[in-house]
């Protein structure tokens, strides 16, 4: 096992990890901006390296200033987290030939799944069903036509570098998809340094639901159960909850069968998902693979008991996995709290927080790296908390969740846990009926 590791990243998943390393007797090494000197990954990480101005390009995604942290402190491997670098293929190759290990899949594994076309086309390959569309990159407006007459309108143009909705162009007729191909190419362009884009039949009314995948280096993959995280806004997730409502057993066993079969066809390993889209009808379909541990990973910890961080680093050590046997029980639910105004068209609320108070009590985990007195800096992303509520029953995680909620409390920024409470109690939520635009019911005023 690695005795000293260096956390790229910053925020809760910073201090997520460092709880892993305390665990394994590992040695946290933080990276902080300026701006993070004051963070809390910053004290409690064992030791810590300044490695930049704020700004995130210059810091927590700048390589060179990882990699002589990583050698000055003479850490064995570097965790990435989520964002940032997590699924950088060149970052994760320049660790390998550093040779600092590196948590997460291979560079080979990464460079797949964040090409989407291809991955799609490799999955689709190994029988898993993927959405009707093109067989790989469109770029000719003739030839997006002939796919898009074959499959139907309304299409959906897709970035292939892309992922959560960056570079998606939705066309209802032949003008239209001329249109979003242009400019959906043009978007993934400017966004990622690549304009290829692929076509997909848009699945309208379709459930968000992804499986866990954890591979170890001997050829194991498991599927540890789904998230449903149909309640999102503008592709930022508010809600992600397991089980699923919309899944039978059966469908259930389906699609984990279908997540193992992908994650094998691009031979991954470490902790992964595989993302479907459930339509009304009860067809699966997979659209793309993330080949990071997820902000919602906690959900199915909660209910499977596993420790997916802990795991990450002992199948990144090659050590074999362990989690096998491992039956979920009961139901989790997690809100994600963001330093944002539900009240204003969720605009930024960064700044001083004077005072809060975390919620605690059965079946409560916050994941968080809030304090009083925590200066909340307007350059990263805003996720502030996330409130994991566990119960024997989803009626349970639900009433547990709510209360959590409304016990939540920051004097000083505006955050999203009144909203999430309001959405978690509501009718609809507790119906299990969900789809992707539930969350339009609960905004304040329109848009
Ligand atoms: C889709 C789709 C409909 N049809 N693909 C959302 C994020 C990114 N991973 C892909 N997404 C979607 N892809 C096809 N072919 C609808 C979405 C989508 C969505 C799906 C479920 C729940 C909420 C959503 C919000 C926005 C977009």
């Amino acid at each position: 096992m690695f005795r000293r590791i260096l956390i790229a990243n910053r925020g809760e998943i910073a201090v997520r990890i460092i709880r892993a390393c305390r665990q394994l007797g590992i040695t946290s090494i933080a990276v902080y901006s300026t701006a993070d000197q004051d963070s809390l990954h910053t004290s409690l990480a064992d030791e810590s390296i300044c490695i930049g101005p704020p700004s995130a390009s210059e810091s927590y995604l700048h390589i060179p200033s990882i990699i002589a942290a990583a050698e000055i402190c003479d850490a064995h491997a570097i965790h990435p987290g989520y964002g940032f670098l997590s699924e950088n293929a060149k970052f994760a190759e320049i660790c390998r030939e550093c040779n600092i290990g590196f948590i997460g899949p291979t560079p080979e594994a990464i460079s797949l799944s964040g090409d989407k076309a291809a991955c799609r086309r490799r999955v689709r390959e190994a029988g898993v069903p993927v959405v009707p569309g093109s067989e790989g990159l469109v770029s000719d407006p003739e030839e997006a036509l002939a796919i898009a007459k074959e499959i139907g309108f309304p299409v959906l143009v897709k970035a292939s570098a892309g992922g959560g909705g960056k570079g998606m162009r939705t066309a209802h007729n032949d003008v239209a998809l001329k249109n979003a191909l242009s400019l959906a190419a043009a978007e993934a362009e400017a966004a990622f340094g690549n304009p290829g884009v692929y076509i997909e039949k848009f699945i309208e009314g379709a459930r968000h639901v992804e499986f866990q995948i954890m591979g170890d280096q001997h050829g194991k993959v498991v599927a540890l159960g789904e998230r449903e995280c149909t309640i999102q806004r503008r592709h930022q997730k508010l809600i992600e909850e397991t089980p699923s409502t919309g899944l039978t057993p059966a469908l259930r066993k389906k699609m984990a069968a279908a997540a193992v079969k992908a994650a094998k066809a691009i031979n991954y390993t470490n902790a992964g998902t595989a993302e479907f889209l459930l339509a009304p009808d009860g067809e699966f379909y997979f659209i793309e693979f993330n080949a990071r541990i997820q902000v919602e990973h906690p959900v199915t910890e909660e209910v499977t008991g596993a420790d997916l961080v802990v795991e990450q680093f002992r199948v990144a050590a090659g050590e074999p996995l362990e989690v096998d046997a491992l039956k979920p029980t009961g139901a989790a639910i997690e809100a994600r709290v963001y330093a944002e105004d539900p009240e204003n068209n969720f605009a930024p609320s960064p700044g001083l927080i004077s005072r809060c108070h975390l919620p605690g009590g059965a079946g409560i985990r916050v994941d968080s790296h809030l304090y009083s007195g925590y200066v909340v800096p307007r350059y990263y992303d805003s996720l502030l908390a996330k409130v994991i509520a566990r119960g024997r029953t989803r009626d349970e995680a639900i009433n547990r969740l709510v209360a959590a909620l409304d016990e939540f409390t920051t004097e000083g920024v505006r955050t999203t846990a009144k909203l999430c409470a309001r959405i978690v109690e509501s009718d609809g939520f507790r119906r299990g009926e969900l789809s992707p635009t539930f969350i339009e019911q609960f905004l304040p005023r329109a848009k």
